[in-house]
């Protein structure tokens, strides 16, 4: 018996190098400017707005107020300290201990909001699929949707959300797609093509997709 068995972390996911984490908060950072100045973003501001008081300015920077402290992170299993269900088995897999503190590059593919998230869509390599786990892709047990379609890199959090919510946006959008609705294409925007989906969910696919450097370890709170 080691000594290790006692150390699962609170999540393993891949941690950004320092300089892709502020490029990509920076990148955010536009997204939000750009998507709070259009008109058609505008002309649906009303579900970020209080409903008793939707004349007040909305400033998508102050809305999302809620943003990750330090590196930007990819999770790809929430272990909660061993408590969560499934954490042995992942910690214990080959791939997972010889990944471990190994760098790669992560490919963001999309941006996105909600009223409650922003986010980064990520788009894994088959090697980087090999560490995601087989049990998080879904919100209802019935879903069946590819692996890593949960894969995000949170950005930010309205007052009040929590940040596994932005995973769980974005298996919603990913759930729209699979059901054909392919969000309407709103314009071609800065970065690429701008989609609505209603009900204030924004996805930017962007023309250029951003890689970022990331290394695959543990977070210990
Ligand atoms: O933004 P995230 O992916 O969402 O990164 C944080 C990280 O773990 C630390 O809180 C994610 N997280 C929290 N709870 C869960 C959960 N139950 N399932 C999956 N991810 C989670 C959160």
């Amino acid at each position: 018996p080691s000594l290790e068995k006692d150390f699962l972390p609170v999540y393993y996911g891949w941690f950004l190098s320092k300089k892709s984490s502020e490029n990509l908060r920076k990148t955010g950072q536009a997204f939000l400017d750009e998507l709070g100045s259009l008109k058609v973003f505008k002309k649906e501001s009303k579900y970020f707005l209080p409903a008793e008081d939707p004349k007040v300015k909305l400033d998508l920077t102050s809305y999302f107020a809620k943003r990750p402290p330090g590196v930007l992170h990819c999770t790809t299993k929430f272990t909660d300290f061993g408590k969560a269900m499934g954490a042995d088995e992942y910690a214990q897999q080959e791939v997972v201990k010889a990944s471990y503190g190994k760098a790669f590059t992560l490919t963001i593919s999309a941006l996105f909001l909600t009223t409650k998230t922003a986010g980064a869509r990520v788009e894994l390599s088959e090697q980087e699929l090999l560490l995601w786990p087989g049990d998080v892709d879904k919100i209802l047990p019935t879903d069946n949707l590819p692996k890593g379609s949960r894969a995000h890199i949170t950005l930010g959090c309205a007052s009040g959300i929590d940040p596994v919510q932005t995973g769980i946006d974005l298996l919603e959008f990913v759930k729209l797609e699979k059901a054909g609705n392919k969000g309407d294409d709103i314009e071609e925007v800065g970065g690429g093509k701008l989609q609505y989906f209603g009900n204030g969910m924004w996805m930017l696919l962007l023309s250029k997709k951003i890689e970022v450097k990331a290394l695959f370890s543990g977070y210990y709170g």
